[in-house]
């Protein structure tokens, strides 16, 4: 049996891709099971609701006989070790980041805004019928990835699948995104921590460990009005982490904006230099930023390398 996960902290894409990977597989001939390296968030578990898909399980200790599948990264900091686990295959759409393999093995890496749109192109080139659930769960990771095409790492490939899942599905993109960033953006019964970690992503840039966590939603106060105890938390995490720098984006995806709150002057710095912007008690402004991977990680590597 092959396991299909995607990162930790997943997010719609990776535990969306990871059960369309394993259905393909299926499909394909090989037995294949989709699981999650952590919580899924509240868009995620809307979406799997809607679909009438059961959240895949908590991947356990991986054992040495074990072969994975990867969707969604490949980067090892996102992932378990895994040295000694033979990797069937990785697809994905982030850039290449280090992952050392003990034997050959099969990766798609295209430079798309989502994952599941890489597995639409593999379904259609296979002559493969999605069923109408992974239809709209394939939809619903091109819309979350791409904030429903307001993102501007959306390619038209993107837009296209999109647009053929929504015909396919009858689902209304508008809709079906109001909904999804509904469910993404409350916050009720979250943690200060919880909020920080609901998409987050640790990376190595030059010799510094870096934590970014971003936090997509239509009202971005329910945050904010939390700011101190945010940062707060911040700073626990960050000593937790034994990280270098911690930089967490609030992202207004209706006005296309995002607010970084930082819990240290030497981070505070780091985002002047990078993003050449005003901070004031460990908050900044950045009017369009949305993307982490387009807009937010490189100015952060110009600056840590
Ligand atoms: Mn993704």
């Amino acid at each position: 049996m092959i396991a299909v996960f995607g990162h930790k902290n997943p997010d719609t894409d990776s535990i969306g891709s990871s059960l369309l990977y394993a259905w393909y597989l299926t499909q394909t001939g090989q037995v294949a099971q989709a699981f999650r390296l952590g919580e899924a968030n509240k868009e995620t578990l809307y979406v799997l609701g809607l679909c009438g898909i059961d959240l895949p399980p908590l991947m356990g200790e991986i054992e040495p006989a074990q072969v994975v599948a990867i969707v969604d990264t490949n980067n090892p900091a996102e992932l378990p070790e895994l040295s000694q686990t033979q990797i069937h295959s990785i697809v994905d759409h982030h850039k290449l980041a280090g992952l050392v393999t003990s034997e050959p093995l099969s990766v798609t890496l295209r430079p798309l805004a989502c994952t599941a749109t890489i597995l639409f192109a593999m379904v259609k080139e296979r002559g493969l019928q999605l069923p109408p659930a992974m239809a709209k769960l394939m939809l619903s990771c091109v819309v979350s990835d791409t904030l429903n095409g307001t993102s501007p790492t959306t390619t038209d490939e993107d837009r296209r699948a999109m647009q053929d899942l929504a015909l396919q599905t009858g689902l209304s993109l508008q809709e079906h995104a109001d909904a999804m960033f509904a469910a993404k953006s409350n916050l009720a019964g979250m943690t200060e921590r919880d909020i920080l970690l609901s998409d987050s992503k640790l990376f190595t840039m030059g010799s510094k460990k870096v934590r970014v966590s971003s936090l997509e939603t239509t009202d971005p106060s329910q945050a904010l009005d939390k700011q101190d105890r945010l940062i707060a938390a911040m700073t626990a995490l960050k000593v937790e982490d034994a990280a270098d720098h911690f930089f967490f984006f609030v992202v207004d995806i209706v006005r296309s904006h995002a607010t970084l709150l930082v819990c240290s002057e030497t981070d505070a710095e780091i985002a002047r230099q990078a993003f050449a912007l005003e901070l004031e008690d460990g908050r900044g402004e950045l009017p369009g930023v949305v993307s982490r991977k387009k807009q937010i990680i490189p100015p952060l590597e110009r600056v840590l390398v």
